[in-house]
């Protein structure tokens, strides 16, 4: 039984029926005795059984070979995409009964709270990679429903890189590290990768969205998540609709810069887990709300794209996001590996009123998804582990098998029988027995790809169109960097070629980056995506154009900022601070429910100028600006000369600016400011917009510079700055 107490954690993190079901599986060593894995009591764990003091160790030491052989064999094969994770538990409630399109009761009883555990991920890198890798992020949520687990298994980008699951093995291999040196780790940027792209034009699309802000999050709590594929829904009356899933963050969706991704990896490669986490334990529950695009069966044919081709949107200006439920984290796990490890999504578990499309993509992963946790959790009954069984009962016939753990009673173990007086029973569908969308399909047996599927570049085009100014910089530079990592100009040539057919500017800016002649378009990218016997003629890609020229909701410019809940603020003070006018500032911040942390040149307290201790939350030494959404420098007078001396505050300053962030000073801190590199370009008059003095706010009065300091870190970043290039830092 668990023993923990709520008060054992700083906020009481709530109960639901997946907790409880987890609970007798829990184990506390609070005031017990240590045994072996038999419940012997251990009298000695420090030394192992010898003949005599000084002599060897004998084989009869069955305490010592328990120990080590349990350690020896601690490790499983990591996922061999998706490796390095963050998870959670939460609860879903939908707000309105969804009957009219699906039967899910967990999507038509408000009164339900369905339990959920969320896991996080980077595609790539290992297990210990670090998080801020430029990737997709997997966003897998399993639903433990009243009817069986439903698993939604999406990423936070909502289209994909290949058309058909029979190409995923090639995608992946060319994107982990090269077989021959294993390098580089949780990255894209090398030659392998941009090879297969480069000749790869169905994923045009999502090279741009891999290439944009998107595969750099602020936070996992600050990312859209999207399933992907059409799915569909099914009524109670048996009518069926086409169903994108979205799940939109009440936070907004938010970046860091390349630069500074690249920095925390260094200095904090846990940062999204330790942030996660850290908002979980602080009480700041991570929410999102799920959204669905609804399209009736009978529009199946009426868009300019395939609804089964996982590398196109649905946009929202043709078919609207409802917004139908809201998911919240609120509790973390209590063992990594037990639970976030052994965690097994499969796309293939869903419950009535949710079946799956002909997607070729979503096809194949509902083969995969089994097979995987077979090799990785070792066997068959993985879905015994406690984080993987559903919150209602299982009764089936199958059997045995590898550390089976359910100990089924009576004597038969097929059906039909007798002897178990026929139990378990099929259900009815009235009982909630699933049956299969009955789809009508008449047609012949082909390997081929639908001509539907090739139109690669039109909403590679609209996403590219969509994206602010400093949005489609970051991708200019995103691609600048990533093909300035390849080492064969033949490579780099022809991902011009298809940045060209997206967008000739950004073709051009790409290349002027990388010193190559702005790309001759080629009337038809190069697809080796074709059968042996195949006609390259038959395969060409069909260039088509979007009839809309951008779409809102694919710009992260466009999230809302009306919030700085979270957002940790840093103040950089030393002895002799104005504790008053500090505090003034703080108290507005948290107030409005942002993470204010003390940084100081020592650790553990400052003395104010009021002789007051005040408690420091981390010292210079062991923080970076990078870990910051925005600065503030607080006054009095030596402690602002203590800070202008500082060479690790002044960088952190610097840093902040090139990061674009809202950077406060109170008054008498100004020369302070002063010392930094941007500092000495900034006007003489504040209320000067040029783009430098955009989200850098100096004032004497704690009480305005706290309400103009909260304004600009709502805003997130001043990407703007950026125009006269970067700062050095
Ligand atoms: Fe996955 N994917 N995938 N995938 N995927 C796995 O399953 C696979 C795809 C996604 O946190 C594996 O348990 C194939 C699309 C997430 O545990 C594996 C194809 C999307 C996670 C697998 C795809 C995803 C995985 C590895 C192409 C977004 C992490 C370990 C047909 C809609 C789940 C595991 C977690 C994990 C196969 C494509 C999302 C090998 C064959 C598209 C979030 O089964």
């Amino acid at each position: 039984m668990k023993t923990s107490k709520p008060s054992d954690k700083e906020v009481k993190q709530p109960d639901n029926a997946k907790i409880q079901n987890l609970d007798p599986h829990i184990a506390d060593a609070t005031n017990e005795l240590m045994t072996t894995n038999h419940g012997l009591r251990i009298n000695d764990d420090q030394n192992s059984l010898k003949a005599g003091e000084r002599g060897a160790t004998l084989l009869e030491d069955f305490i010592l070979r328990e120990k080590i052989t349990h350690f020896d064999h601690e490790r499983i094969p990591e996922r061999i995409v998706h490796a390095r994770g963050s998870g959670a538990h939460g609860v879903f409630k939908v707000y309105k009964p969804m009957g009219d399109v699906t039967k899910a009761q967990f999507l038509n009883d408000t009164s339900i709270e369905t339990p959920v555990f969320v896991r996080f991920s980077t595609v790539a890198g290992s297990r210990g990679s670090t998080d801020l890798a430029r990737d997709v992020r997997g966003f897998a949520v399993k639903f433990y429903t009243q009817e069986g687990n439903f698993d939604l298994v999406g990423n936070n980008m909502p289209v994909f890189f290949i058309q058909d699951s029979i190409k995923f093995p090639d995608l992946i291999h060319a994107v982990k590290p090269e077989p021959d040196n294993e390098i580089p780790q949780a990255a894209s940027a090398h030659d392998t990768f941009w090879d297969f792209i480069s000749i790869m034009p169905e994923s045009a699309h999502m090279i741009m969205w891999a290439m944009s802000d998107r595969a750099l999050p602020r936070s996992y709590r600050m990312m859209e998540g999207f399933g992907v594929h059409t799915f569909r829904f099914v009524n109670a009356a048996g009518v069926s609709s086409f169903v994108k899933f979205h799940w939109k963050p009440l936070l907004g969706v938010h970046a860091v810069a390349w630069d500074e991704a690249q920095k925390i990896s260094g200095k904090d490669p846990d940062f999204h887990r330790r942030d996660l986490w850290d908002a979980i334990e602080n009480g700041d529950f991570p929410e999102w709300e799920l959204g669905v695009q609804i399209v009736p069966e009978e529009d199946e044919f009426k868009y300019e794209f395939d609804l089964l081709d996982p590398t196109k949107i649905i946009p929202e200006e043709l078919v609207p996001v409802q917004r139908i439920g809201k998911m919240t984290l609120n509790r973390n796990p209590d063992n990594f590996f037990a639970e976030t490890e052994q965690v097994a999504f499969h796309v293939g578990h869903i419950v009535p009123g949710i079946d799956f499309t002909n997607d070729p993509l979503l096809q194949g992963r509902l083969f995969s998804y089994t097979d995987t946790q077979l090799l990785r959790l070792g066997g068959p009954n993985f879905h015994e582990i406690p984080i993987n069984r559903p919150i209602v009962p299982v009764h089936n016939n199958q059997r045995d098998g590898h550390m089976r753990q359910t100990i089924n009673r009576g004597k038969s173990s097929y059906n039909p029988n007798t002897l178990g007086n026929g139990y378990p029973l099929q259900a009815k569908a009235s009982e909630g027995g699933f049956t299969t969308y009955p789809e009508r399909i008449d047609a012949r047996k082909v390997r081929a790809r639908s001509k539907s599927f090739f139109d690669h570049f039109s909403q590679a085009k609209l996403f590219f169109n969509s994206q602010s100014d400093p949005e489609k910089n970051h991708i200019v530079d995103a691609l600048s960097f990533e093909l300035g990592k390849v080492n064969f100009p033949e490579i780099r040539e022809r991902m011009l070629g298809i940045l060209g057919l997206i967008d000739k500017d950004l073709a051009g800016q790409v290349a002027f980056a990388l010193r190559l002649p702005v790309p001759k378009i080629p009337q038809q990218p190069v697809n080796h995506s074709i059968p042996a016997d195949g006609d390259p003629a038959d395969f060409e890609s069909y260039i088509f154009e979007s009839s809309l020229t951008s779409s809102e909701a694919l710009s992260m410019a466009n999230t809302p900022k009306d919030s700085i809940k979270t957002r940790k603020i840093a103040f950089l003070a030393a002895d002799g601070v104005n504790a008053a006018s500090m505090q003034t500032v703080k108290t507005a911040l948290e107030g409005a429910g942002a993470i204010v942390e003390i940084l100081a040149p020592n650790h553990n307290y400052i003395v104010a100028e009021n002789d007051e201790k005040i408690p420091v939350t981390h010292s210079l030494l062991t923080v970076a600006s990078v870990f910051y959404d925005a600065v503030y420098v607080a006054g009095g007078t030596n402690s602002v000369a203590t800070i202008e001396a500082d060479a690790d505050a002044i960088h952190f300053l610097n840093e902040a600016f090139r990061h674009c962030k809202a950077i406060a000073a109170d008054a008498s801190a100004m020369q302070v400011l002063e010392a930094t590199y941007f500092g000495k370009k900034l006007p003489a008059d504040f209320s000067d917009k040029s783009i430098l003095a955009e989200g850098v706010i100096v004032g004497d009065d704690a009480n305005g510079l706290a309400d103009k300091f909260i304004l600009a870190i709502a805003q997130h970043r001043f990407w703007e700055r950026e125009k006269p290039r970067k700062v050095p830092a």
